[in-house]
């Protein structure tokens, strides 16, 4: 075989080269992380002290993913809140109520405490990194 022979093969390799570059970058846009982390109030917590804020510590990095979103999924009929007793800045969902949804963009790197001001057991932490 000559080395002409191989010239159109090398083409076709060259076109599949440049379709999996494409593909590749597009698999990469579809797949970009959420800029968001959710914290569920999982059903039974009001009454049951074994359970608290799923996840109960997160760690977030604020170029990443530094907005929290809390979601209520407690059926029990009584309110929930995510309210700060230590950090870098205050936040307060107030009452949270089945279904509801609460969100915070935290800017500022540190430990951040918080609790739900109804139920002891319900405690959380957020380390928020630069
Ligand atoms: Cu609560």
């Amino acid at each position: 075989m000559s080395i002409e022979e191989y010239a159109p093969d090398r083409k076709v390799l060259g076109v599949l080269i440049v379709v999996g570059l494409i593909l590749a970058a597009g698999m990469l846009l579809v797949l970009q992380p959420s800029t968001e982390v959710n914290v569920k109030i999982p059903d039974g917590v009001s009454s049951s002290p074994t359970l608290s804020f799923q996840p109960r510590n997160l760690s977030v990095k604020v170029s990443l993913n530094n907005t929290i979103v809390w979601t209520d999924s407690d059926t029990g009929g009584q309110a929930h809140t995510a309210t700060t007793t230590s950090g870098p800045s205050k936040f307060d969902s107030g009452p949270l109520n089945e279904g509801d949804q609460f969100s915070v963009t935290l800017t500022v790197a540190g430990t951040y405490r918080y609790h739900c001001i109804f139920h002891s057991w319900m405690i959380g932490t957020i380390s928020v990194n630069p």
